[in-house]
């Protein structure tokens, strides 16, 4: 291998780092400009952008709907990540880590924030008890695969997507590294979904709600256009998971709320009543 980089003793931010997101990607954190977020008349309000990220709360609203839980009532407003929407003064209030999804639940005497998708689908969960099983064990289950989405998906998302589809230039040692991790990771859900329907047992759960769109995403070749190189088609349990899954109506709509891209027809890019799905 060529060493092309000799790292300084001390780190600057003095040149753009290239690649698709560039533009947004700073070493500070905290807004760059004044605005609020705009509220609607529903108790939650949700700021987003439909990434695998996104959706997994979209989905949650959607499914809590399909329940009829109507007080899981939800605006959906629109965060352009590309254009900084996300430093903006009041996003920050509600995430001071400036990422999409970020909730503001104002059906409590106070307002309450939540940040972290994992955290808002727990919240939720625990909120309506709803896709979160009652009995211990099964429980724990469903916690760890939760857990275990939020803590492996950065090395699909920033590790392998990042140098595989966006990193200005093609770099063997990082693609190597990260394909090696996703393909151990795909292999770690495959085994785990032959032995069950789903990642907690027999019933549909925020374990799946948060995994399905990266993973699924992945193995149905509409994450990183990886497909063959990853040769997803040998994950065979995470294929049936993901198909069954990607047939529920509500995960249907939820996928399209807070869209503004792909296929015209799927987009919703922004949802503040049932009827802006129909
Ligand atoms: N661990 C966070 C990750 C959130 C995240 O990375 N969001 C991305 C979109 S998928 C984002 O807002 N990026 C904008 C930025 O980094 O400035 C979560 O699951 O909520």
């Amino acid at each position: 291998m060529i060493d092309t980089y000799k790292p300084p003793l001390v780190w600057r931010w003095d040149k753009p780092s290239g690649g698709k997101f560039a533009s947004i990607n700073r070493p500070i954190s905290g807004s760059t400009h004044e605005r609020e977020l705009p509220i609607g008349n529903h108790p939650h309000q949700l700021y987003s952008v439909a990434t695998p990220n996104g959706v997994k709360v979209t989905i949650m609203f959607e499914e809590l709907l399909s329940l009829g839980y109507e007080e899981a009532e939800y605006d959906a407003w629109l965060i352009k990540i590309g254009d900084g929407d996300q430093f903006s003064s009041g996003f920050v209030k509600a995430n001071p880590n400036s990422k999409i999804p970020a909730l503001m639940d104002y059906s409590a005497a106070e307002p309450i924030r939540i940040f972290e998708s994992g955290a808002i689908l727990l919240y939720l969960a625990e909120k309506f008890s709803a896709f979160i099983p009652s009995i211990p064990s099964v429980r724990a289950e469903c916690l760890s695969w939760l857990f275990w989405q939020m803590a492996s998906t950065p090395y699909l998302g920033g590790g392998f997507g990042h140098f595989y589809a966006y990193a200005p230039e093609k770099y063997e040692y990082p693609i190597n590294r990260y394909a090696m991790e996703i393909k151990r990771q795909l292999d770690v859900l495959d085994k785990a979904l032959s032995k069950s329907e789903y990642l907690a047992g027999n019933e549909y759960s925020i374990a799946d709600m948060a995994t399905q769109p990266w993973y699924g995403t992945l193995v149905s070749g509409k994450l990183y256009n990886a497909q063959q190189f990853l040769e997803v088609d040998q994950y065979t349990h995470v294929k049936r998971w993901s198909n069954s899954i990607q047939k529920r109506s509500a995960v249907q709509r939820g996928t399209r709320v807070n869209r503004v891209w792909g296929d015209k027809s799927k987009q919703v890019s922004e949802r503040h009543q049932k009827s802006d799905l129909d």
